[in-house]
């Protein structure tokens, strides 16, 4: 993957919040870019989800990307998870919205994160929503039919 792929912004922040886009950035390492899509597009719970962050690039010629660092938003403050492919799976217990983040990290150990909002819904006949379709969903409908619907 060529330079020209990557679209970069460094913004710099101070303690008080203002911010000052640079735009002369000579002879030092670049950050890498993250990127990531999901498939299915619409996941429900219990499918294996798989991301995809092959779109993530470092715009340095030579640079590459050496780590995939995962929080998929799950599990208390997260379920965090590093690799070096970038392509993973993942399955959420319970339906609902959740905040994914990948940060890449490339050979020179600069960093460069995105986020992005996935709903999970449950699938169809998951009456007391625990993620599957099992018996217990069944003695839900004929508890509700035996009330008269
Ligand atoms: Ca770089
Ligand atoms: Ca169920």
């Amino acid at each position: 993957m060529d330079s020209g792929d990557c679209t970069l912004t460094v913004v710099a922040v101070d303690g008080s919040g203002n911010s000052n886009q640079t735009a002369t950035i000579v002879d030092i390492n670049k950050i890498p870019v993250a990127n990531f899509t999901y498939l299915p597009g619409n996941p429900k719970t219990m499918d294996a989800v798989t991301f995809d962050a092959s779109a993530s690039c470092d715009p340095d010629p030579k640079g590459h990307i050496v780590a995939y660092s995962w929080n998929f938003g799950d599990i208390g403050d997260g379920n965090r998870t590093t690799g070096t492919d970038a392509m993973i799976t993942h399955s959420y217990a319970t339906e609902g919205y959740y905040v994914v983040s990948l940060t890449v990290t490339d050979d020179k150990g600069a960093a460069g994160s995105m986020i992005r909002m996935i709903s999970v819904t449950s699938p169809r006949g998951d009456l007391n929503h625990d993620g599957v379709i099992t018996s217990a969903d069944a003695v839900i409908v004929l508890e509700m039919a035996a009330r008269g619907g």
